[in-house]
């Protein structure tokens, strides 16, 4: 009953009632696409638990990550800075120093600031250490030093070397007879890697991933022993799941912060056995229903410790989708009538919208009631929101904007403006516009997803032309005109038409 009154008690009533302070559990998918749900209308996959978020919450039609990549979406959402202002927020290595300064303000350590138990469990990407750590000793600085009481994370992607579990700047479960190396340069000598041993390789890569082999699978990097610590890729879901079970339960007295980096569907997809064939669509959609199965647990944990009616549970993707990524999984060729972009144009790396226009919701139980909002909400506005709704302080600078009741559903007032990023490249989108300015560079990348480079200015009316088929930029000086100012006085110093994709690593 608590929480139902909860929305009419004033915010320092609240706080004053620590009991009362919600739990906050912000989901982030990765590279999960505006149609791999099928919340939004999909009728080509089932994801009933992340639609139970979707139908009770407010979901949201224009939800952004500020990114087309990974590890500026996520610095983003965890800093509630634009990534672009920080020339390092670009796709990390796995042996990345950490990307957030420990000095910086983040949404994980405003929670612990309020009295919130906070943790970062699953995948990281936002580098650890001062630079190519010491794997056999404890990692740092890295989540634990910018904010989380607990971490149980993968240090980068689930392509990337080490593929090791770091619990707390721990490598787990390494033997100390058998130290892991990491390295992004060179082979160690006598290490199999793709090129040199491809029989013994489960799955194939067709492009970039053709270094060390772990459990079957050709990564990016290099590395050396550590194999008592070595990840098995088909339990990682479930391992993470537990992970989380315990943290819930620890904490089921005492409010908490959860950021869950769900690891799927990016590759290598390589799901547990009870989802391997269920979608039809193989490894990725698979990967997707196993990616629903994690949220699902979670609200059953939540239920049966009797928490869900006191937290708020917010989802979304770090980027766009992408259909072959570097491994033959036949993504492609088994899609069928599947549209992971939810008919939007683009993908994960792209200035079109598909790159960064992602599933969003907002649920939380028993508050919030069912609703979808066609407000434009970014990911960086998380944390301002919910320092609002916990009556914190947050610095003036922040690029994030409060909207606390956009998220609870009580008005329809969104962003009027929002820098889209994807690889360095930048775009801007103002209502139902969309500006993407010239870039060189290639039309698509080895993913075969389009980039939005366009040779001149390219202006889309995204309500009336949701898969920016037409550039108006020629019909529509006035608009283009005014769109400009608002992004390069928005962006000063940071738009070079040259910006090329970085060679990645
Ligand atoms: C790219 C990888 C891609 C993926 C991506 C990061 C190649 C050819 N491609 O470099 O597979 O790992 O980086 O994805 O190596 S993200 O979602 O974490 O940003
Ligand atoms: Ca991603």
């Amino acid at each position: 009953m608590k929480n139902l009154i909860l929305p009419i008690l004033s915010l320092s009533v609240i706080n004053s009632y620590s009991a009362q302070k919600p739990n906050v559990i912000v989901i982030l998918a990765d590279d999960l696409g505006y149609g791999d749900v099928s919340a939004y209308g999909s009728q080509t996959i089932k994801t009933p638990n992340i639609d139970r978020l979707a139908k009770g919450g407010v979901s949201f039609s224009n939800g952004y990550a500020t990114s087309a990549t990974s590890t500026p979406s996520r610095y983003a959402l965890l800093t509630g800075m634009y990534p672009w202002k920080n020339k390092n927020a670009r796709i990390l290595a796995g042996d990345a120093p950490l990307l957030i300064d420990t000095t910086q303000f983040t949404f994980p350590k405003m929670m612990k600031n309020a009295g919130y138990s906070t943790a970062a469990i699953g995948k990281w990407h936002l580098g650890m250490g001062n630079g190519k750590p010491d794997w056999n000793k404890t990692i740092k600085p890295g989540a634990n030093e910018v904010g989380f009481d607990y971490s149980c994370l993968i240090a980068a992607t689930v392509d990337r070397v080490p593929t090791v579990y770091i619990e707390n700047g721990n490598v787990v479960g390494l033997d100390s007879k058998d130290p892991i190396y990491v390295n992004y340069v060179k082979n160690f000598e006598g290490e199999p890697t793709a090129l040199s041993n491809p029989e013994i390789l489960k799955m194939q890569w067709s492009h970039g991933h053709n270094n060390s082999i772990v459990n079957g699978i050709p990564r990016i990097g290099f590395v050396k022993g550590g194999k008592s610590a070595q990840w098995k890729d088909e339990d990682m879901a479930n391992y993470f799941v537990e992970k989380v079970k315990r943290f819930l339960i620890k904490n089921k007295q005492h409010p908490f912060f959860l950021y869950y980096g769900l690891h799927e569907p990016h590759v290598p997809r390589v799901p547990y056995s009870d989802f391997v064939g269920k979608s039809g669509m193989g490894p990725r959609g698979d990967a997707i229903l196993e990616a629903d199965w994690c949220v699902g647990k979670l609200i059953e944990n939540l239920e049966k410790l009797h928490l869900l009616k006191n937290t708020i549970i917010i989802f979304s993707s770090d980027n766009g989708p992408v259909l072959d990524d570097g491994y033959k999984d036949q993504a492609v060729e088994l899609l069928g009538k599947h549209e992971p972009s939810g008919g939007l144009r683009g993908g994960k790396y792209s200035l079109y919208d598909a790159g960064t226009h992602v599933p969003f919701f907002f649920y939380w139980e028993g508050v919030v009631n069912s609703k979808k909002s066609n407000a434009i909400v970014s990911q960086l506005d998380i944390m301002p929101s919910l320092a609002k709704l916990l009556n914190l302080k947050i610095p003036s600078t922040l690029d994030g904007k409060e909207m606390l009741n956009t998220f609870l559903g009580k008005d329809e007032k969104g962003r009027h403006e929002l820098i889209l990023e994807a690889s360095g490249r930048l775009a801007l989108r103002k209502d139902n516009w969309i500006m993407i300015p010239p870039y060189q560079g290639p039309i698509t990348n080895e993913s075969g997803n389009e980039l939005g480079n366009l040779k001149e200015f390219g202006l889309f009316n995204i309500k009336s032309d949701k898969k920016q088929r037409e550039n108006v930029a020629l019909k529509n000086q006035s608009k283009l005109i005014q769109m400009k100012k608002i992004f390069f006085s928005t962006t000063e110093g940071y738009y070079n038409p040259n910006t090329k994709e970085e060679k990645l690593k």
